[in-house]
């Protein structure tokens, strides 16, 4: 039997390049779309790039020429769209171009498969920021699944309902076998820097090795307002310092898996016999202030209040308050589960960000 093949929008982010991993390992030729660029966008999938089943071409999903040329030229048995600008907050400032990537982005996708390969089946990264301020009440539980309807209240959210409903659309009108991941938050190890996780967890490593260097004790950490510092006196009576870690609102719920466990729930959408929409979370919810209480445990600081100052920059327009996903139906259907629980993930990626730190430093 021929390799499946596979194309991916978006394969240098985190969730691309954790799917080409799982692809490549069930023995699909990958082909990776990529943003070209002057500066190097590719690392996170830097290991692959000399696999032979593992090709890598530039394209945009804004650029509807190249999305289909990409799709007629491979005719791909399977085609995921992970493609956007995903930040929630610069949607804000950007939201003309947050429209283009992530709604018009998956419309050209679909005419794509529509006119030039319509037996590919297609998978939408879809979001939990689509359901805004709802959720389901039942009893003392609140929880979205995928009964909660959307209330979208950033232009980013908005841009991903209106691709949302694309896909249901052209899965209705042309019977393409397109799925929607409803996902929640998913981190990791190679989140980008600017998600408040990976925000946090590598201010927590970069203090940690800091203190470890200079001998310095995390019960001594004083903090300096005026100065915009933490400082703390080092084994050899020096005094170290590090600036504030800034951070916006601390009192938003959300619910955080590790995204090697929901690119699995990805594929196993597309193996469906029937396209659908499926929720994938934890069922957990814990607030911002609950990861830094995990991120900075995990390194023997129990009150970071010191450490932590809240600068209004980083605060949003409008806020999403309370996310908490529940998985049933990715778990009765798909026989989906994920492994990493939310102390776990906060410790693996505070790990990982000290061997980080510890390498920039050698
Ligand atoms: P989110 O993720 O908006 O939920 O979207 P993010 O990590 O950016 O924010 C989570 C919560 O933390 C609050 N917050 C901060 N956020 C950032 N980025 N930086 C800060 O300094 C900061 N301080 C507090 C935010 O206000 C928010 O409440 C992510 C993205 O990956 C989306 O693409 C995806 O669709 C959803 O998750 C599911």
């Amino acid at each position: 039997m021929m390799n499946k093949n596979a194309v991916i929008f978006g394969v240098t982010g985190q969730d691309g390049s954790y799917l080409s991993e799982l692809l490549l390992d069930k023995g699909y030729v990958v082909v990776g779309v990529y943003r070209r660029s002057s500066v190097d966008t590719t690392s996170r999938i830097a290991h692959l790039r000399d696999l032979t089943n593992f090709t890598l071409v530039c394209g945009d999903v804004a650029d509807s020429g190249s999305v289909s040329s990409i799709i007629t030229k491979y005719q791909p048995d399977e085609c995921y769209n992970l493609a956007a600008q995903s930040h929630v907050g610069v949607s804000f400032e950007q939201p003309e171009l947050t429209f283009r990537i992530n709604a018009i982005g998956t419309l050209n996708i679909l005419e794509a498969i529509r006119n030039h390969s319509p037996s590919t089946r297609f998978y939408q990264a879809s979001t939990s920021e689509m359901f805004g301020d709802n959720y389901t009440e039942d009893g003392d539980e609140k929880y979205q699944d995928e009964q909660t309807a959307l209330a979208p209240r950033s232009p980013y959210a908005v841009a991903k309902v209106a691709a949302h409903n694309l896909v249901h659309t052209y899965r209705e009108s042309y019977g393409i076998h397109a799925s929607c991941g409803i996902l929640f938050n998913h981190e990791s190890e190679r989140r980008g820097e600017n998600f408040v996780t990976r925000k946090i967890t590598k201010y927590v490593a970069a203090l940690k090795v800091a203190l470890d260097n200079t001998g310095g004790d995390a019960s001594g950490i004083k903090s300096s307002v005026l100065r915009e510092v933490i400082y703390w006196d080092g084994k050899d009576g020096a005094t170290y310092t590090l600036p504030h870690l800034e951070l916006g609102n601390l009192d938003s719920h959300r619910d955080w898996g590790h995204a090697e466990d929901y690119v699995r729930a990805m594929w196993l959408m597309v193996q469906q016999q029937e396209p659908d929409d499926y929720v994938v979370a934890t069922g957990e919810t814990n607030k911002v202030r609950d990861f830094l209480d995990a991120a900075f445990a995990h390194i023997g600081i129990d009150d970071w209040s010191q450490i932590v100052v809240i600068n209004p920059e980083f605060f949003r327009p409008a806020e999403v308050e309370y996310l908490r996903g529940i998985p049933s139906k990715a778990e009765d259907v798909l026989s989906w589960k994920r492994e990493v629980s939310f102390a776990n993930l906060a410790e693996r990626m505070v790990d990982s960000d000290i061997q980080e730190t510890i390498k920039d430093y050698d």
